[in-house]
């Protein structure tokens, strides 16, 4: 699995090269990184990668022609390694939103993307026409630059990818998981047993392996019910509500 960058600020892909689980897995040769800058891709003296708005408007565009230069470099410098061409990926607020089901797609495919980050206020158009294959939202914000939002993505994929995990099981337990019917994760405790006068609570105490389960799954109910309805209509309209869950949140709704 291989993530290429373009990006004027190539240094910030150290965040998820070098550090943590992900700059693990990295160095293991999970994954690999690999980062284009398009003022390398420029043949001015100013190495010129941006400039004024045609209509008028404030702040500048990014050129296409570094953008493109450096997207058939990634593309050639991979066919070079035997691996396939890959999607080329706007960051955008104009792009689909990026979830959990995206994430696992990513990893799934092993094919990796190039990650088009862009600055200013945009990139020309005719750039995302001509090499554009997929636009992806981080959310309904604005950044200063795409590359927080492929650095969040790249995190998010490469987190689901074997043996990047101390325990593959931990990604299964995550919110929006399939295996967590797309609920929301439940509490989590850890030592010491009473921390400010509260103490852990019992069922998870019990070493009821049953009894734990159904507190977890209890508690994430809860939750979701409380903070994202929305993903209780999805999990009911999945069929992935059992009896004893549709129990529960009637009991909740009838406290309400
Ligand atoms: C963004 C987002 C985002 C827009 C103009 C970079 C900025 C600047 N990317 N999800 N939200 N991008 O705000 O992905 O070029």
């Amino acid at each position: 699995m291989r993530f290429d960058a373009v990006t004027l600020f190539p240094e910030m892909f150290g965040l998820v090269r070098d550090q943590g689980v992900t700059g693990r897995a990295h160095g293991q040769g999970i994954w690999a990184m690999k980062v284009w800058n398009p003022r390398d891709f420029t043949h001015d003296a100013h190495r010129t990668v941006d400039d004024r708005p045609y209509g008028g408007g404030p702040g500048m565009v990014m050129l296409a022609a570094p953008l493109e230069a450096a997207v058939d470099a990634a593309q050639a410098d991979r066919v070079a390694q035997g691996m396939a061409q890959a999607p080329v990926v706007l960051l955008s607020p104009t792009g689909q939103r990026y979830g959990q089901r995206e994430a696992e797609n990513l990893a799934a495919t092993r094919q990796g993307a190039i990650f088009i980050c862009g600055r200013y206020e945009g990139v020309d158009q005719r750039f995302i026409d001509r090499r554009v294959t997929q636009e992806w939202s981080l959310g309904d914000f604005v950044l200063s630059g795409g590359e927080i939002a492929a650095l969040a993505m790249i995190d998010a994929a490469v987190r689901l990818l074997p043996g990047v995990l101390n325990d593959d099981a931990s990604a299964v337990q995550d919110s929006f998981n399939p295996a967590l019917d797309g609920l929301l994760d439940s509490p989590h405790y850890t030592r010491p047993e009473i921390y400010g006068g509260e103490s852990v609570p019992e069922p998870l105490l019990s070493g009821h392996h049953a009894r734990i389960a159904r507190w977890r799954r209890e508690q994430s109910l809860r939750l979701t019910a409380q903070r994202r309805p929305d993903l209780i209509e999805q999990a009911r309209a999945a069929g992935r509500l059992s009896k004893e869950d549709e129990r529960f949140l009637a009991a909740l709704q009838a406290q309400q």
